[in-house]
C-alpha cells in the first residue's frame, strides 16, 4: 500500500504494497530467533534489540488507524526502566491503551521472521477486516533516552512504508501523547492537539480551582519535584510559564547531570522507600518524584525525627476520592464512585477506603490498562497503582450531568460544588495516569482543604511492606490468578507462600512476573518492617528454588 499525495488529496491504492514494505523492512531487519512480547505497557527491552519492533509497530499503527478510521499514537519510551532499555507502545483512539486483541497481533508481528512478515500483515488485515482504502494517521512521541530519536525514526519508516500520514511530536511525556490522540479523535472537544493546548487546558482548570482555595489567600504552595532526569523536567519547565505565581515548583534531577531513573524517580523512591540520592530535603518539606516518562508521581517528606514518609498511589487515590466524594455529596448528585487498586495496594489503604470512607474498592491486574477498563464501569472511577500511576475517569453521563448543573443549578452551594467538579474534570488527564496533571490536582486539593502534606499523610498509616525482584531463567514459569494474588504455577509455590504468611500478623504476600523487566516481582506486607522484610526474603527464596532462579540466591535484607 502506498499513498501518493496528488494535489493534496490522498490516493489510496487498493492493495498492500509488500515490495515497499519488504524494502523498508530490510533496513530494519529482525535478528533471527529474537522474540519479545507486548507486555504491561508495550515492548520493553535493551534498546539495541528494538529497531525491527518499533519499525513494525509503525506498520501496525497504520493498520489500526485504517481499521478504526482514527488517529493512533506510537510512543517510544521505557518509562521507569534504566537508560539502556527502551520500549514502544501503541495508543488507541480515545487515548487509551491498545486493545488486547491487537496486543497479540503486535507480538506476532514483532516475532515474525522476515519471510513471514507479509503473511502476518495479511492475516491481521483479514481478521480485523482492515479496509486498505482508508487513509491512516499516526502521531509519534518519544522520551529523552539517547536511543529514542533513532527508534522513533524507525517508527516513521514503518508508517511511511504503508503509506500512512503522520505527525511527529518529538519530545513529549507519555501522557501528553495520549492526550494528543484523544484531542484529534474528538474533533478538539477534549482540547487542542498541541503541547501548548495541553498546558492551556490544564492551567486554566487549575487556576479556576485555585480561586476557591484558602492557600492562595494565605501564602504559596511550594513543591520540590524530582523529575528522574527525564522528559518530565523539560515539560514541567515549559508548563511553569502557564501556572500562577502562587505555585512554586523547584525542579530537581532535571537531566542536566544525572542519569535517567538512576537512584531517583518515582520507581526508585517507591521501591526503596527512600528519597532520591542527592535530593536536599528540609524537615517536613513537601517533595515529589516523577518517573522517566512522567506518567507516575509519588509524594514524600522527612519528619523532625528524620523518618521518611511516602505518600504513594494509594494515598493519592484516597486524597482524590475524599475530595470527589465530598463534592458529589454537596451537589446532591447520586453517581456511583469506586476506587480501583491492584494487589500492590497497601492493606491499610483498602481498609481505610472501605471501612472509613465507605467507598467500594475493586482489585485489577497490574497495568493501567486493566485498571482503566474496570474504572469505566462507574460514573466516577478513581484508579491508582501503588507505584503512583493513575487517574480518574468520569462517564459521559456523569460529565454531562455535572456540566449541566454547573451552568443551571439555582442553589449556590450546589452550583459551586458542581463548578469545582467541572474544573476537576478539565484538570484531569482522563486518557491515562499523568504526573503533571496529578501534581496539579493534588496541589489544588491540598490548597482547597487547607491541608499540609502531613495532614494528608495522617489519613491512615501504611502497613510496613517490601518489594523485591528475583531473576529466573524464564519468568513465564510463574502464572497467576485472582488479580495476581495467587500463583497457579510452579506447583507448590502458592502453598509455600500461604505457609509463610500464616506465621506473621497482618501478613500478605504475592509474586508475579513483571511485564516490563525480565524479573519476578515479590511483594510482602506485615505488622512490622522486620517481618515484612523477612517475609519478602523467604518468598523470594521460594521463587528462586521453585521457579528456576538464576545467579546468586536472594540475600536477606539489611
Ligand atoms: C508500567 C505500567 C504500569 C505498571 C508498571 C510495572 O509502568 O504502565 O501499569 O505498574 O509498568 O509493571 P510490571 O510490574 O509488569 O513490570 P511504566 O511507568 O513503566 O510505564
Amino acid at each position: 500500500m502506498h499513498l501518493d499525495l496528488v494535489g493534496g488529496e490522498i490516493q489510496p491504492e487498493e492493495e498492500m504494497d509488500f515490495d515497499t514494505v519488504a524494502k523498508y523492512s530490510a533496513l530494519h531487519a529482525k535478528p533471527p530467533g529474537l522474540s519479545s512480547q507486548y507486555g504491561t505497557a508495550g515492548f520493553r527491552t535493551k534498546a539495541e534489540n528494538l529497531d525491527h519492533t518499533v519499525f513494525r509497530m509503525g506498520l501496525l499503527a497504520v493498520l489500526r488507524s485504517k481499521q478504526t478510521t482514527s488517529t493512533i499514537g506510537v510512543m517510544v519510551t521505557a518509562s521507569h526502566n534504566p537508560e539502556e532499555d527502551n520500549g514502544v507502545k501503541l495508543i488507541d483512539p480515545l487515548g487509551e491503551m491498545l486493545a488486547p486483541a491487537w496486543e497479540e497481533y503486535a507480538t506476532c508481528l514483532a516475532n515474525a521472521e522476515e519471510p513471514e512478515l507479509q503473511t502476518v500483515l495479511s492475516d491481521i488485515c483479514q481478521k480485523e477486516k482492515v479496509d486498505l482504502q482508508h487513509s491512516a494517521f499516526v502521531v509519534i512521541g518519544r522520551d529523552t533516552r539517547s536511543s529514542s530519536k533513532e527508534l522513533s525514526q524507525s517508527v516513521i519508516d514503518g508508517v511511511s512504508a504503508l503509506g500512512g500520514q503522520l505527525q511527529d511530536y518529538g519530545l513529549v511525556t507519555t501522557p501528553q501523547l495520549h492526550y494528543m490522540v484523544c484531542c484529534r479523535n474528538t474533533n478538539g472537544n477534549y482540547g487542542r492537539a498541541t503541547v501548548e493546548g495541553y498546558y492551556q487546558k490544564l492551567s486554566k482548570a487549575f487556576m479556576a480551582l485555585m480561586k476557591q482555595a484558602v492557600t492562595e489567600r494565605d501564602g504559596h504552595l511550594c513543591l520540590k519535584v524530582d523529575c528522574a532526569n527525564g522528559i518530565g523536567a523539560l515539560k514541567l519547565k515549559e508548563m511553569e510559564h502557564y501556572l500562577p505565581k502562587c505555585l512554586r515548583i523547584y525542579i530537581d534531577n532535571d537531566g542536566s547531570k544525572g542519569k535517567l531513573n538512576h537512584l531517583c524517580g518515582a520507581d526508585f523512591v517507591k521501591v526503596h522507600q527512600k528519597p532520591p540520592v542527592d535530593l536536599e530535603m528540609k524537615i517536613n518539606e513537601k517533595c515529589s518524584s516523577f518517573d522517566g516518562d512522567a506518567d507516575r508521581i509519588v509524594y514524600y517528606y522527612n519528619d523532625a525525627a528524620g523518618r521518611f514518609h511516602l505518600l504513594d498511589g494509594d494515598k493519592i487515590a484516597t486524597l482524590i476520592s475524599t475530595f470527589l466524594k465530598e463534592l458529589l455529596v454537596k451537589t446532591g448528585q447520586t453517581l456511583t464512585l469506586a476506587v480501583i487498586q491492584t494487589a500492590y495496594a497497601n492493606g491499610s489503604s483498602t481498609h481505610y477506603l472501605e471501612e472509613t470512607m465507605k467507598v467500594p474498592v475493586q482489585c485489577a491486574k497490574t497495568g493501567v490498562k486493566h485498571l482503566h477498563h474496570k474504572a469505566k464501569e462507574f460514573d466516577v472511577g478513581i484508579y491508582f497503582e501503588a507505584n503512583g500511576h493513575g487517574t480518574v475517569l468520569f462517564s459521559k453521563a456523569a460529565e454531562d450531568k455535572i456540566r449541566h448543573q454547573a451552568e443551571n443549578e439555582k442553589d449556590n452551594r450546589k452550583r459551586e460544588a458542581a463548578k469545582m467538579l467541572e474544573n476537576t474534570i478539565d484538570l484531569i488527564n482522563q486518557t491515562v495516569g499523568d504526573a503533571i496533571s496529578d501534581l496539579l490536582l493534588i496541589e489544588a486539593i491540598l490548597a482547597l482543604k487547607g491541608w499540609t502534606v502531613q495532614q494528608w499523610d495522617a489519613l491512615y498509616t501504611d502497613l510496613p511492606n517490601r518489594q523485591l525482584k528475583v531473576k529466573v531463567a524464564d519468568r513465564r514459569a510463574i502464572d497467576t490468578t485472582d488479580a495476581e494474588r495467587q500463583a497457579v504455577t510452579p506447583p507448590g509455590l502458592q502453598e509455600k507462600i500461604n505457609a509463610l504468611v500464616k506465621k506473621i500478623k497482618q501478613a500478605r504476600a504475592f509474586v508475579r512476573p513483571s511485564g516490563t523487566e525480565d524479573v519476578v516481582r515479590v511483594y510482602a506486607e506485615a505488622d512490622t518492617q522486620e517481618n515484612a522484610d523477612n517475609l519478602a526474603h523467604e518468598v523470594s527464596l521460594a521463587v528462586y528454588h521453585l521457579a528456576g532462579g538464576v545467579g546468586e540466591e536472594p540475600k536477606p535484607i539489611g
